[in-house]
């Protein structure tokens, strides 16, 4: 049996492992092992599993069948996001219904996941897109409806030409599309929204607890998005307007460098305060504003445009007349939708003023020239000029001056102010979770009593579900039309469905129990299980899913649903696989498919090389890696624990074995153990390979294969091997002797006493000459060799300043040449 067949070793040990339900989390309390919660962000069942589904759940199973090794309990769950638009787009083009492309693609996710060999709990398996999961959508939006976290309102919304359909801010990339790159245009329309920003302190402060534990990235993207800025709301009045118009800045320190205001085009103030001889000049405007997306209005590049409306502005501290603009570059849904603008201190300011002939006055004495003839505009920290009472004042004290000042004459205060927006969670496609509101003449809008849920999706299919701009739920006559709940008149339902991040911020909730059918989870059991303890997927749902799901547990928490409010305690997010330096894709012809891979190396070779590649958070060149390579280390590693398993059987005494095998298997033991748990997998591969290099040379040229050393180590590597490459692990326990599966072998633990390292003696040269001796490690690096020679006293002694050459024969010889 010496050649390695991994489509044999998958054919024997699937069905076989089938079996013996390996990995099923065990609820019976009496169980004394200490629990553990691995989850991987579950997939969208767009097609077969790809390359970078291979990648994140090679690494994830490598987190998870760590712990099953060391004894722990652990929840590895699967399930499957289920609803969403490419099930529609599909069912439109083959005329069926969403539901047969979207189950018949799960059902070959699923079977590759089990040939993939990853150790998740089938049991526990969820499908978002069964009513008996999205009922719990439905209750959960109500909770948020009954406290005020659920409402609709009108306003302007991103809208997807080519989808038809809203999408969040969230989703919303450079302006484009996030699933289809289709330029996004502004619309108004009444749309549902859950209330995030009632949550942005508590998303921010909660941080903290991720500290460390969250990839920082991830962390400083969510600040970012949040995007909270201290400052001050300041009143002015504008001329022949009985109320004033509120601004923020965070800079109320300039305000007597102020020298126009500028309103939102877009915004009502625009159309109400604007002079009758311009109120043209201000429509067309509008129109041509209305065509560029938030991020070309705030670029500083762009080339600065505005209208003037013919009015003024009284500035609250010194009277003054300020003309009243509407520019591009003022937002109308941040802050309050219009400014003061003080060139002299902001860039965007500056641009304008300098375009339009304004005023620039400096009230910062930052050192810098004059932003004025410059044209760059200086923001930073100095004295206060041309400031009345704050002249003199640092920025920090003037901002606190200022803020008194207002506070007290009743024009303004202290204000915080933040980038996130409420959450528009409704859709007008048919693949999602209808929204449980009805919509009645006389009583309004009106949820769906519980004991009515779910509200199930009528049974439309191809045409049907063509993008019409409104929901394709509206054509469905017999199912929108119900008896209002309160008065029992003729009423409608909603026709929106959700968005699908609403199904995928709260499913981790849902695998502690995926049956339960009191509630959308089991209190009890979330409570035994969750936080999740390891959470694995990638980063670019660092704003979506990870800010959402956030806002979720803090919800859940507010309601006493879960005791606790972070739902991941750490992070892991894995780079991508690409091909020749380029993302995989379709116009490039570089894709790579996982399944002929598989085909081609088996399973192992395939986890091997992914986990192998470098560190977990780097992407992966498919045409940097060698899964042959891989397949070939494979190969050896079964051959060693097949000499030792037919040399020996086991229940041998190990510490009979010889030493110096002994002090090798135990040293990698300790660093296996210390780089899996750092996350530095590759580097554990690599201590892999080293040990089966060692044992080879055991069998061959040391004590033998029968050496209880040699076993001791073939059996560490085959428990090892299990976290990345399962079928081969098994076939080597069971050629040792052993019964299935290694998967719960247990964890080895490194004998201390085998650990004690040893010392080698280093010998000095400066120019060919001995001239001094170290005591150092025998792994000693060569940069810290020549460091610690460097430093020697007795070397500096030969040298006069750098050496002009350093060889370096670690950890024995080293020579420097001055
Ligand atoms: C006067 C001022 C002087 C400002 C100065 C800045 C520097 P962040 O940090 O992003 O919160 N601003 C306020 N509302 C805006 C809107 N709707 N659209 C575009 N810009 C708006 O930025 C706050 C600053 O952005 C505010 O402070 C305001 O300009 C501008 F030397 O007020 B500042
Ligand atoms: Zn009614």
């Amino acid at each position: 049996d010496q050649v390695y067949d991994p489509q044999a070793l998958q054919a024997k040990w699937l069905p076989r492992w089938e079996e013996l339900n390996t990995f099923a989390a065990v609820e019976d309390p009496a169980d004394p092992r200490p629990r553990r919660y691995m989850l991987d962000m579950f997939p969208y069942p767009s097609g077969d599993l790809h390359m970078g589904h291979g990648e994140a759940f090679a690494i994830g199973d490598v987190v998870a069948r760590y712990w099953f090794q060391k004894g722990y309990n652990v929840l590895h769950p699967i399930g499957w996001d289920s609803f969403g638009l490419p099930a529609e787009n599909a069912a439109i083009k083959r005329n069926a219904h969403p539901a047969e492309w979207t189950y018949a693609n799960i059902d070959t996710q699923a079977r590759s996941f089990k040939q993939y060999a990853t150790s998740f709990d089938w049991s526990r398996r969820l499908h978002t897109s069964d009513p008996e999961y999205y009922r719990w959508n439905q209750w959960l939006f109500l909770r948020f409806y009954e406290r005020g976290l659920a409402y609709r309102k009108d306003g302007l919304v991103n809208w997807c030409p080519k989808d038809q359909t809203v999408l969040a801010n969230e989703q919303v990339i450079n302006g484009r599309c996030e699933r289809c790159q289709s330029e996004v245009v502004r619309r108004k329309l009444t749309q549902w929204y859950f209330k995030i920003t009632e949550y942005a302190d508590r998303l921010l402060d909660d941080m903290k607890q991720l500290e460390g534990k969250w990839p920082e990235r991830v962390l400083t993207m969510q600040r970012n998005w949040i995007g909270r800025s201290t400052g001050a709301d300041v009143q002015f009045k504008i001329e022949g307007r009985e109320e004033p118009v509120t601004v923020f800045t965070t800079r109320p320190d300039t305000l007597y460098g102020a020298t126009f205001f500028v309103v939102a085009p877009d915004s009502p103030l625009a159309d109400e305060i604007v002079a009758p001889d311009r109120r043209e000049a201000l429509a067309r405007y509008k129109a041509e504003v209305a065509k560029l997306s938030d991020i070309e209005r705030l670029s500083t590049e762009k080339e600065k445009t505005g209208v003037f409306l013919g009015v003024y502005a009284i500035n609250p501290v010194n009277g003054e007349r300020l003309p009243v603009w509407a520019a591009d570059y003022v937002l109308s849904d941040y802050g309050h939708g219009a400014i003061m603008a003080v060139p002299a201190h902001d860039q965007r300011d500056l641009d304008f003023a300098l375009k339009f002939g304004l005023p620039v006055r400096v009230v910062v004495d930052t050192g810098e020239p004059d932003p004025a003839e410059t044209g760059i505009a200086t923001p930073g920290e100095g004295k206060l000029i041309n400031s009345g009472p704050l002249n003199g004042l640092s920025k920090a004290e003037a901002i606190q001056k200022m803020i008194e000042i207002l506070t007290e004459n009743g024009t303004g205060k202290a204000a915080v102010n933040y980038r996130l927006r409420d959450w528009l969670v409704s859709r007008q496609r048919y693949w999602g979770t209808p929204i449980p509101i009805i919509h009645c003449p006389s009583c309004g809008e009106v949820p769906v009593p519980d004991d009515q849920l779910p509200v199930t999706l009528p049974d439309l299919r191809g045409e049907a579900l063509a993008p019409k701009g409104v929901s394709p739920l509206a054509s469905a006559e017999e199912w929108v039309n119900v008896d209002c709940p309160k008065c029992g008149g003729p009423a409608k339902r909603d026709t929106d469905t959700m968005d699908t991040f609403v199904d995928s911020s709260w499913y981790f909730l849902r695998y502690c129990d995926p049956d339960y059918e009191d509630g959308p989870f089991n209190v009890e059991k979330v409570r035994t299980w969750c936080p999740v303890d390891q959470y694995v997927g990638g980063v670019e749902h660092a704003v979506l899913h990870l800010l959402y799901s956030r806002f979720f547990t803090k919800v859940l928490y507010d309601m006493g649903l879960v005791d606790f409010t972070e739902p991941f305690q750490r992070l892991l997010n894995q780079g991508q696989v690409i091909n020749q330096g380029k993302a995989m894709s379709k116009s490039l012809g570089n894709g790579v498919d996982l399944g002929e891979q598989i085909e081609k190396y088996g399973v192992d070779a395939v986890r091997l090389t992914m986990v192998f590649a470098g560190p977990p958070e780097d992407d992966i060149d498919w045409a940097d890696v060698s899964p042959a390579a891989s397949q070939k280390f494979l190969a050896r590693a079964l051959r060693v624990m097949t000499e030792a398993g037919a040399a020996s059987a086991p229940g041998v005494d190990f510490s009979k074995g010889d030493v110096a095998l002994r002090k090798v298997t135990h040293r990698v033991i300790d660093e296996v153990t210390k780089l899996v748990e750092a996350y530095r997998f590759n580097v554990a591969v690599a201590r892999m390979m080293e040990l089966t290099t060692a044992i080879r040379r055991a069998i061959d040229s040391g004590p033998g294969a029968a050496d209880p050393a040699v076993r001791e180590a073939a059996e560490t590597l085959a428990i090892m091997l299990s976290l990345v490459a399962p079928y081969t692990a098994e076939e080597g326990w069971e050629r040792l002797g052993h019964k299935p599966s290694v998967a719960k072998a247990g964890w080895p633990e490194a004998d201390p006493q085998l650990l004690v390292q040893e010392s080698v003696t280093c010998v000095v040269q400066v120019g060919g000459k001995l001239r001094d001796r170290l005591t150092v490690p025998p792994d000693i690096s060569e940069a810290e060799l020549e460091r610690l020679a460097l430093a020697s006293e007795k070397v500096q002694r030969y040298l006069s300043g750098a050496p002009r050459k350093v060889i370096i024969r670690a950890p024995k010889l080293i020579n420097i040449v001055p």
